[in-house]
Protein backbone atom coordinates (compact mmCIF):
# COMPACT_ATOMS: atom_id res chain seq x y z
CA UNK A 1 0.00 0.00 0.00
CA UNK A 2 1.23 4.12 -0.95
CA UNK A 3 0.63 6.47 1.38
CA UNK A 4 -1.21 9.74 -0.38
CA UNK A 5 -2.70 12.87 -0.27
CA UNK A 6 -6.14 13.57 -1.43
CA UNK A 7 -6.01 16.54 -3.90
CA UNK A 8 -9.24 16.81 -5.28
CA UNK A 9 -12.47 15.03 -5.26
CA UNK A 10 -14.97 14.34 -8.03
CA UNK A 11 -18.40 12.19 -7.98
CA UNK A 12 -16.73 9.31 -6.51
CA UNK A 13 -13.59 9.47 -7.25
CA UNK A 14 -10.70 10.85 -5.75
CA UNK A 15 -7.26 11.95 -7.37
CA UNK A 16 -4.44 10.84 -4.90
CA UNK A 17 -0.98 12.56 -5.06
CA UNK A 18 1.69 10.09 -4.47
CA UNK A 19 5.37 9.97 -3.65
CA UNK A 20 7.23 11.20 -6.82
CA UNK A 21 4.94 13.91 -8.05
CA UNK A 22 2.72 10.84 -9.25
CA UNK A 23 -1.00 10.94 -9.27
CA UNK A 24 -3.69 8.22 -9.14
CA UNK A 25 -7.80 8.76 -9.66
CA UNK A 26 -8.26 6.50 -6.62
CA UNK A 27 -12.21 4.80 -5.76
CA UNK A 28 -12.84 3.95 -1.83
CA UNK A 29 -13.06 0.13 -0.85
CA UNK A 30 -16.61 -0.51 -0.14
CA UNK A 31 -16.40 -0.74 3.86
CA UNK A 32 -14.07 2.08 4.23
CA UNK A 33 -14.33 4.03 7.70
CA UNK A 34 -14.58 7.76 8.22
CA UNK A 35 -11.48 9.07 9.65
CA UNK A 36 -11.27 10.37 13.19
CA UNK A 37 -11.55 13.69 13.79
CA UNK A 38 -10.00 15.77 16.99
CA UNK A 39 -11.71 14.42 19.56
CA UNK A 40 -12.18 17.97 21.30
CA UNK A 41 -13.63 19.02 17.84
CA UNK A 42 -17.22 17.95 18.41
CA UNK A 43 -19.71 20.08 19.10
CA UNK A 44 -17.44 22.95 18.16
CA UNK A 45 -19.86 24.07 15.17
CA UNK A 46 -23.44 24.65 14.55
CA UNK A 47 -23.78 22.71 11.54
CA UNK A 48 -21.93 19.67 10.86
CA UNK A 49 -21.00 17.54 7.89
CA UNK A 50 -23.94 15.35 7.07
CA UNK A 51 -21.80 12.24 5.46
CA UNK A 52 -20.09 12.26 8.92
CA UNK A 53 -21.23 8.61 9.72
CA UNK A 54 -23.05 8.80 6.40
CA UNK A 55 -22.69 5.16 4.78
CA UNK A 56 -22.52 7.08 1.39
CA UNK A 57 -19.21 6.64 1.11
CA UNK A 58 -18.44 9.39 -1.39
CA UNK A 59 -19.02 11.86 1.48
CA UNK A 60 -16.55 10.28 4.24
CA UNK A 61 -12.99 11.75 2.20
CA UNK A 62 -12.61 15.36 1.91
CA UNK A 63 -9.49 16.85 -0.28
CA UNK A 64 -6.56 17.03 2.40
CA UNK A 65 -7.11 13.65 3.62
CA UNK A 66 -4.14 11.17 3.62
CA UNK A 67 -5.06 7.98 2.67
CA UNK A 68 -3.45 4.46 1.80
CA UNK A 69 -3.84 3.51 -1.69
CA UNK A 70 -3.14 -0.03 -3.68
CA UNK A 71 -2.69 1.09 -7.32
CA UNK A 72 -3.99 -1.54 -9.77
CA UNK A 73 -2.77 -2.65 -13.36
CA UNK A 74 -5.13 -0.10 -15.15
CA UNK A 75 -2.95 3.24 -13.25
CA UNK A 76 -6.19 3.80 -11.32
CA UNK A 77 -6.11 3.27 -7.42
CA UNK A 78 -8.52 1.85 -4.37
CA UNK A 79 -8.62 3.80 -1.02
CA UNK A 80 -8.09 1.23 1.47
CA UNK A 81 -7.72 3.58 4.56
CA UNK A 82 -7.87 6.98 5.65
CA UNK A 83 -5.82 8.46 8.57
CA UNK A 84 -7.23 10.69 11.36
CA UNK A 85 -7.71 14.17 10.64
CA UNK A 86 -5.74 16.69 12.67
CA UNK A 87 -7.81 19.51 11.22
CA UNK A 88 -11.51 19.41 9.22
CA UNK A 89 -12.30 22.77 7.64
CA UNK A 90 -16.35 23.01 6.47
CA UNK A 91 -15.51 26.15 3.88
CA UNK A 92 -13.70 25.21 1.79
CA UNK A 93 -14.53 21.43 2.84
CA UNK A 94 -10.80 20.49 3.26
CA UNK A 95 -9.33 18.32 5.70
CA UNK A 96 -5.72 18.46 7.24
CA UNK A 97 -5.25 22.64 6.55
CA UNK A 98 -2.52 23.83 8.96
CA UNK A 99 -2.82 27.91 7.93
CA UNK A 100 -4.65 30.19 5.84
CA UNK A 101 -2.90 32.79 3.74
CA UNK A 102 -4.73 36.11 4.12
CA UNK A 103 -4.54 38.51 1.16
CA UNK A 104 -6.01 41.81 1.52
CA UNK A 105 -5.06 45.07 0.15
CA UNK A 106 -4.62 48.91 1.09
CA UNK A 107 -6.14 50.14 -2.61
CA UNK A 108 -7.87 47.67 -5.11
CA UNK A 109 -10.46 46.73 -3.48
CA UNK A 110 -9.38 49.20 -0.71
CA UNK A 111 -8.27 48.94 2.99
CA UNK A 112 -10.75 46.72 4.77
CA UNK A 113 -9.88 46.02 8.22
CA UNK A 114 -13.42 44.72 9.24
CA UNK A 115 -13.25 41.71 7.02
CA UNK A 116 -9.24 41.39 7.86
CA UNK A 117 -10.55 41.11 11.40
CA UNK A 118 -13.57 38.37 10.45
CA UNK A 119 -10.63 36.29 8.47
CA UNK A 120 -8.30 36.09 11.39
CA UNK A 121 -11.26 34.91 13.80
CA UNK A 122 -12.37 32.25 12.12
CA UNK A 123 -9.07 31.03 11.26
CA UNK A 124 -7.98 31.54 15.02
CA UNK A 125 -11.13 29.60 16.11
CA UNK A 126 -10.37 26.81 13.74
CA UNK A 127 -6.99 26.30 15.12
CA UNK A 128 -4.95 27.73 12.10
CA UNK A 129 -2.07 29.97 12.00
CA UNK A 130 -2.41 32.58 9.85
CA UNK A 131 0.33 34.50 6.90
CA UNK A 132 -1.12 37.77 5.78
CA UNK A 133 0.46 39.01 2.37
CA UNK A 134 -0.75 42.90 1.79
CA UNK A 135 -0.68 42.60 -1.96
CA UNK A 136 -0.36 45.56 -4.88
CA UNK A 137 2.26 47.39 -3.35
CA UNK A 138 3.02 48.41 -6.65
CA UNK A 139 0.33 50.49 -6.88
CA UNK A 140 0.93 52.63 -3.96
CA UNK A 141 2.80 55.76 -3.82
CA UNK A 142 5.78 56.80 -1.09
CA UNK A 143 3.21 57.97 1.39
CA UNK A 144 0.53 55.36 0.67
CA UNK A 145 2.82 52.94 1.60
CA UNK A 146 4.12 54.03 4.57
CA UNK A 147 0.09 54.50 5.42
CA UNK A 148 -0.21 50.86 4.73
CA UNK A 149 2.92 49.97 6.58
CA UNK A 150 1.11 51.55 9.82
CA UNK A 151 -1.94 49.20 9.28
CA UNK A 152 0.19 46.20 8.95
CA UNK A 153 2.24 46.88 11.80
CA UNK A 154 -0.94 46.35 13.91
CA UNK A 155 -0.92 42.34 12.69
CA UNK A 156 2.52 42.51 13.19
CA UNK A 157 2.78 43.44 16.79
CA UNK A 158 -0.84 40.81 17.68
CA UNK A 159 1.70 38.00 16.45
CA UNK A 160 1.07 37.58 12.39
CA UNK A 161 3.52 37.36 10.16
CA UNK A 162 2.67 39.92 7.54
CA UNK A 163 5.12 40.67 4.21
CA UNK A 164 4.31 43.10 1.63
CA UNK A 165 3.66 41.48 -1.99
CA UNK A 166 2.96 42.90 -5.40
CA UNK A 167 1.83 39.72 -8.05
CA UNK A 168 2.75 42.11 -10.51
CA UNK A 169 6.57 42.97 -9.76
CA UNK A 170 7.36 40.37 -7.90
CA UNK A 171 7.72 41.91 -4.70
CA UNK A 172 7.74 40.18 -1.53
CA UNK A 173 7.17 36.78 -3.31
CA UNK A 174 10.23 35.06 -2.12
CA UNK A 175 9.89 36.49 1.50
CA UNK A 176 6.47 34.34 1.20
CA UNK A 177 7.40 31.77 0.46
CA UNK A 178 8.71 30.02 2.77
CA UNK A 179 5.72 29.96 5.14
CA UNK A 180 4.04 27.69 2.75
CA UNK A 181 6.15 25.03 2.51
CA UNK A 182 5.41 21.77 3.10
CA UNK A 183 2.36 22.72 4.89
CA UNK A 184 -1.28 22.51 3.32
CA UNK A 185 -2.61 26.49 3.22
CA UNK A 186 -5.69 27.91 2.29
CA UNK A 187 -6.09 31.28 0.31
CA UNK A 188 -8.33 33.60 1.49
CA UNK A 189 -9.26 37.31 1.37
CA UNK A 190 -12.30 39.30 -0.60
CA UNK A 191 -13.16 38.82 -4.57
CA UNK A 192 -9.98 41.01 -6.45
CA UNK A 193 -7.20 41.69 -4.08
CA UNK A 194 -5.08 39.20 -6.44
CA UNK A 195 -5.30 35.40 -5.09
CA UNK A 196 -4.87 33.76 -7.45
CA UNK A 197 -2.06 36.28 -9.26
CA UNK A 198 -0.30 35.72 -6.42
CA UNK A 199 -0.14 32.55 -6.42
CA UNK A 200 0.61 32.14 -10.24
CA UNK A 201 3.52 34.26 -9.10
CA UNK A 202 4.63 31.18 -6.24
CA UNK A 203 4.12 28.77 -8.83
CA UNK A 204 4.91 30.16 -12.37
CA UNK A 205 4.68 26.66 -14.45
CA UNK A 206 0.88 26.76 -13.00
CA UNK A 207 -2.02 29.13 -14.57
CA UNK A 208 -5.28 29.29 -12.28
CA UNK A 209 -8.17 31.63 -13.55
CA UNK A 210 -7.35 35.24 -12.78
CA UNK A 211 -10.04 38.12 -12.98
CA UNK A 212 -11.76 36.87 -16.45
CA UNK A 213 -14.55 34.91 -16.18
CA UNK A 214 -13.57 30.91 -16.85
CA UNK A 215 -14.60 29.43 -20.05
CA UNK A 216 -13.96 25.98 -19.37
CA UNK A 217 -15.80 23.64 -21.08
CA UNK A 218 -19.07 21.61 -19.22
CA UNK A 219 -18.92 24.15 -16.32
CA UNK A 220 -22.89 24.74 -16.36
CA UNK A 221 -24.42 27.07 -14.64
CA UNK A 222 -25.55 24.38 -11.80
CA UNK A 223 -21.92 22.83 -11.12
CA UNK A 224 -19.93 24.62 -8.26
CA UNK A 225 -16.10 24.97 -8.16
CA UNK A 226 -14.61 22.17 -6.58
CA UNK A 227 -11.88 22.50 -4.67
CA UNK A 228 -8.33 21.50 -5.80
CA UNK A 229 -4.94 21.15 -3.88
CA UNK A 230 -2.16 22.49 -5.86
CA UNK A 231 1.57 21.28 -5.36
CA UNK A 232 3.80 24.28 -3.98
CA UNK A 233 7.37 23.72 -2.56
CA UNK A 234 6.44 20.46 -0.91
CA UNK A 235 2.93 21.90 0.54
CA UNK A 236 0.03 22.34 -0.78
CA UNK A 237 -2.51 25.33 -1.37
CA UNK A 238 -6.15 25.61 -2.05
CA UNK A 239 -7.68 28.98 -3.67
CA UNK A 240 -10.53 27.65 -3.11
CA UNK A 241 -13.84 30.60 -1.91
CA UNK A 242 -15.51 30.12 1.48
CA UNK A 243 -13.17 30.89 3.86
CA UNK A 244 -14.55 34.54 4.75
CA UNK A 245 -17.96 34.02 6.40
CA UNK A 246 -18.97 37.48 7.31
CA UNK A 247 -20.97 36.04 10.11
CA UNK A 248 -19.43 35.64 13.50
CA UNK A 249 -22.53 34.23 15.87
CA UNK A 250 -21.40 30.76 15.62
CA UNK A 251 -18.82 31.36 17.97
CA UNK A 252 -19.69 31.48 21.68
CA UNK A 253 -19.13 35.60 23.00
CA UNK A 254 -16.99 33.76 25.58
CA UNK A 255 -14.90 31.92 22.97
CA UNK A 256 -14.25 35.44 21.14
CA UNK A 257 -11.35 36.53 23.37
CA UNK A 258 -9.88 33.39 22.70
CA UNK A 259 -9.44 34.45 18.38
CA UNK A 260 -7.21 37.53 19.02
CA UNK A 261 -3.74 36.18 19.80
CA UNK A 262 -2.91 39.38 21.58
CA UNK A 263 -5.45 39.45 24.11
CA UNK A 264 -4.70 35.83 25.28
CA UNK A 265 -1.27 36.88 25.60
CA UNK A 266 -2.22 39.65 28.38
CA UNK A 267 -5.67 38.08 29.95
CA UNK A 268 -4.12 35.99 31.70
CA UNK A 269 -3.45 39.47 34.22
CA UNK A 270 -6.91 39.67 34.76
CA UNK A 271 -8.66 39.55 37.71
CA UNK A 272 -11.09 37.65 36.96
CA UNK A 273 -11.42 34.56 35.72
CA UNK A 274 -13.87 34.52 33.05
CA UNK A 275 -13.27 38.01 32.29
CA UNK A 276 -15.09 39.56 29.09
CA UNK A 277 -12.54 42.52 28.80
CA UNK A 278 -15.22 45.02 28.52
CA UNK A 279 -16.33 46.49 31.78
CA UNK A 280 -14.93 44.35 33.90
CA UNK A 281 -12.91 45.72 36.94
CA UNK A 282 -9.13 44.95 37.08
CA UNK A 283 -8.72 43.78 33.76
CA UNK A 284 -5.70 43.42 32.32
CA UNK A 285 -6.69 43.99 28.75
CA UNK A 286 -8.45 46.85 28.53
CA UNK A 287 -5.48 48.22 30.64
CA UNK A 288 -3.14 46.77 27.53
CA UNK A 289 -5.18 48.39 25.14
CA UNK A 290 -4.95 51.52 27.09
CA UNK A 291 -1.93 51.75 26.87
CA UNK A 292 -1.12 50.49 23.65
CA UNK A 293 0.10 47.37 24.25
CA UNK A 294 -2.94 45.72 22.30
CA UNK A 295 -3.63 48.17 19.51
CA UNK A 296 -6.54 50.21 20.26
CA UNK A 297 -8.66 49.50 16.82
CA UNK A 298 -8.00 45.69 17.12
CA UNK A 299 -9.61 45.99 20.99
CA UNK A 300 -12.39 47.80 19.71
CA UNK A 301 -13.14 45.11 17.23
CA UNK A 302 -13.29 42.57 19.45
CA UNK A 303 -15.90 44.37 21.46
CA UNK A 304 -17.59 45.22 18.44
CA UNK A 305 -17.83 41.64 17.02
CA UNK A 306 -18.82 40.75 21.12
CA UNK A 307 -21.66 42.90 20.70
CA UNK A 308 -22.91 41.52 17.47
CA UNK A 309 -22.21 37.80 18.59
CA UNK A 310 -24.52 38.78 22.05
CA UNK A 311 -27.19 40.32 19.80
CA UNK A 312 -27.79 37.19 18.02
CA UNK A 313 -27.45 35.12 21.19
CA UNK A 314 -29.92 37.20 23.42
CA UNK A 315 -33.08 35.94 21.34
CA UNK A 316 -31.80 32.08 22.23
CA UNK A 317 -31.79 32.61 25.73
N1 LIG B 1 -1.26 46.23 -9.83
C1 LIG B 1 -1.47 44.98 -9.40
N2 LIG B 1 -2.56 44.31 -9.83
C2 LIG B 1 -2.75 43.05 -9.38
C3 LIG B 1 -1.85 42.43 -8.48
N3 LIG B 1 -2.32 41.19 -8.19
C4 LIG B 1 -3.46 41.05 -8.90
N4 LIG B 1 -3.73 42.17 -9.62
C5 LIG B 1 -4.90 42.40 -10.49
O1 LIG B 1 -6.07 42.33 -9.69
C6 LIG B 1 -7.14 41.69 -10.39
C7 LIG B 1 -7.70 40.53 -9.59
O2 LIG B 1 -6.70 39.51 -9.45
P1 LIG B 1 -7.09 38.00 -9.11
O3 LIG B 1 -5.83 37.27 -8.88
O4 LIG B 1 -8.05 37.46 -10.10
O5 LIG B 1 -7.87 38.23 -7.75
P2 LIG B 1 -8.56 37.13 -6.79
O6 LIG B 1 -8.31 37.56 -5.40
O7 LIG B 1 -8.10 35.77 -7.17
O8 LIG B 1 -10.08 37.34 -7.14
P3 LIG B 1 -11.30 36.27 -7.03
O9 LIG B 1 -10.93 35.10 -7.90
O10 LIG B 1 -12.48 37.04 -7.53
O11 LIG B 1 -11.45 35.91 -5.58
C8 LIG B 1 -6.58 41.28 -11.75
O12 LIG B 1 -6.96 42.27 -12.68
C9 LIG B 1 -5.08 41.30 -11.53
O13 LIG B 1 -4.38 41.62 -12.70
C10 LIG B 1 -0.71 43.18 -8.03
O14 LIG B 1 0.13 42.74 -7.23
N5 LIG B 1 -0.57 44.45 -8.53
ZN1 LIG C 1 -10.11 41.13 31.13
Amino acid sequence: MTQGLIVKAFNIWYRVALPGGLTADCRPRGRLQPPAGRPEEAGRRPERRSGRGDPDRSRVLLVGDRVGVTLQPDGTGVIEEVLPRRSELLRPPVANVDQVLVVFTSVEPPWNSDLLDRILVQAEREGLSAVLALNKVDLLSTKAREDAEARVAVYRSAGYPCILTSALTGEGVEALRPYLRERITVVAGQSGVGKSCLLNALRPGLTLRTGAVSTKAGRGRHTTRHVELLPLDGGWVADAPGFSRLDLSYIPGEDLAGCFPEIVREAAGCRFRGCLHVHEPGCAVRRAAGAGAIHPDRYSRYTSFLAEIRAREAPRR
